[in-house]
């Protein structure tokens, strides 16, 4: 099950996993990642210490500290300009981030729109590429059986129906 909601990445709880657009020292900053490491911080600084530096399109899992959650899947995304090709990149996340969820037993995910915020993609092109990449690997999905996106506002979220009905 697809499902588009409004709300606060760091406010999922009835979910396993909450994902984290976050930066490559995996350290709090603005966005998904600050409201994140405000909720789970000082302990999920301590768990991602040595997990950093990550590259753009990969993925690492930590618990979830301070939170209902089971697991935060941090994802780095791209830059737009900058780290490319960035729809590759970006696909990677939402890949990767997937196939820790399957090693993990996680059946239900939420994942922000990475990379639309500070690094600056596309909204429409990123939403495009985050549900032709979880419809791409849905056939294979032996634990993930819900996947939620938490949109910021109705605007992001209408953009993101528009999009999806396109699926
Ligand atoms: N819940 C859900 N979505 C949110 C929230 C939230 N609490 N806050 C923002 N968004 P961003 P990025 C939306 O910037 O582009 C950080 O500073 C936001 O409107 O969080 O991957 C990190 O430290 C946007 O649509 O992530 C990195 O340095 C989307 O989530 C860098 O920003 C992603 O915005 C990562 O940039």
């Amino acid at each position: 099950m697809l499902e588009l909601k409004t709300g606060n990445i760091a406010d999922q709880p009835d979910c396993d996993a909450i994902v984290n657009a976050a930066n490559a020292e995996l350290r709090t900053g603005g966005g998904v990642a600050g409201a994140i490491h405000k909720v789970g911080d000082p302990q999920l600084t301590e768990l991602t210490r040595s997990l950093a530096p990550i590259s753009p399109g990969e993925a690492v899992i930590t618990e979830a500290p301070n939170m209902p959650n089971k697991f935060i899947i941090h994802c780095l995304g791209p830059v737009y300009g900058k780290d490319k090709p960035e729809d590759k990149l970006l696909a990677d996340c939402y890949r990767n981030a997937l196939d820790l969820a399957e090693e993990n037993k996680i059946e239900s995910i939420v994942f922000p729109a990475i990379s639309t915020g500070a690094f600056g993609f596309p909204k429409r092109e990123a939403a495009n590429i985050a549900f032709k990449t979880v419809k791409e690997k849905s056939s294979g999905l032996k634990h993930v059986n819900y996947i939620r996106f938490v949109l910021f506002d109705a605007a992001d979220y209408n953009l993101h129906w528009d999009t999806l009905k396109e699926w």
